[in-house]
């Protein structure tokens, strides 16, 4: 990435060095991500990543409800508000937090342990709580480039959903239904995010800001993972089951 630059990439530019920043470090190229798309997690390690994943749900739409917060244009918050309901629902036992509590009773889980946080590991609770201050301190453009990730692997939801299929059938399928939403609905989000940080991510700075937005996203994911594999690695010290 040169320095210094005097005017903006132009589009394709810009959306080369977005991807680039995230095809290598995508969390779907996590040995945990591997292990879990070819059937190879103990029952204990899918009910830790579904309880420690439950954190990173929570905390999406309070990390849209920052982006929101900082963002003074009305056009773009009428796009961006319909992430905040997407996982709130606009009632109960709707939206894809309470899809994710239903994931999490399939696996055997309670709600109750789900929402405690009694399962949270110190890794993943610091990398989703430094996405959430990320939201609120960065500008709203570079925040809004963060969301990008799920551009990077278009088919990890069909992915997963298959795995979970096919190697994990003691998890009821209608415990399932979150993956299937983000079948469509991450390509939505992540094609509108992506208008959005091409239009508003125009000057040099802004740009540089949205590639080290999405390395930074990258890293927290990866980290995420990393905890949960060191946590729930097989042998005596799993808590599950
Ligand atoms: O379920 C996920 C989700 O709703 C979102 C929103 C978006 C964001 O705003 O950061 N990213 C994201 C992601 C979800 N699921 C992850 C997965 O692997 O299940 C992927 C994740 C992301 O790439 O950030």
């Amino acid at each position: 990435m040169e320095h210094g630059r005097a005017t903006p990439w132009n589009k394709e530019t810009f959306l080369a060095n977005l991807r680039a920043a995230g095809m290598t470090r995508y969390h779907d190229k996590h040995p945990f991500h591997r292990q879990m798309n070819t059937g190879q997690l103990t029952e204990e390690q899918l009910c830790g990543w579904v309880a420690n994943r439950f954190y990173y749900q929570r905390n999406i739409p309070v990390k849209d409800a920052a982006i929101l917060s900082n963002c003074p244009v009305r056009e773009v918050r009428r796009l961006w508000l319909h992430r905040i309901t997407d996982h709130d629902g606009v009632r109960d036992g709707e939206g894809g937090i309470e899809a994710w509590l239903r994931l999490a009773e399939a696996t055997g889980l309670t709600r109750e342990e789900t929402l405690d946080q009694r399962h949270v590991l110190p890794g993943v609770r610091f990398a989703v709580d430094a996405y959430v201050s990320f939201a609120r301190t960065k500008p709203w453009p570079v925040a809004v480039a963060s969301s990008l990730t799920e551009l990077f692997a278009p088919d990890l939801m069909r992915e997963r959903l298959a795995a979970f299929e096919k190697y994990y059938p003691w998890i009821p399928s209608w415990g399932l239904e979150y993956f299937r939403s983000r079948l469509t609905q991450a390509r939505m989000d992540s094609e509108r995010g992506l208008e959005l940080t091409v239009t508003y991510c125009n000057t040099q700075d802004l740009q540089e800001e949205a590639v080290r937005a999405l390395s930074f996203k990258c890293d927290l994911l990866w980290a995420m993972l990393d905890a949960m594999m060191l946590a729930y690695r097989h042998g005596p010290q799993a808590e599950f089951g």
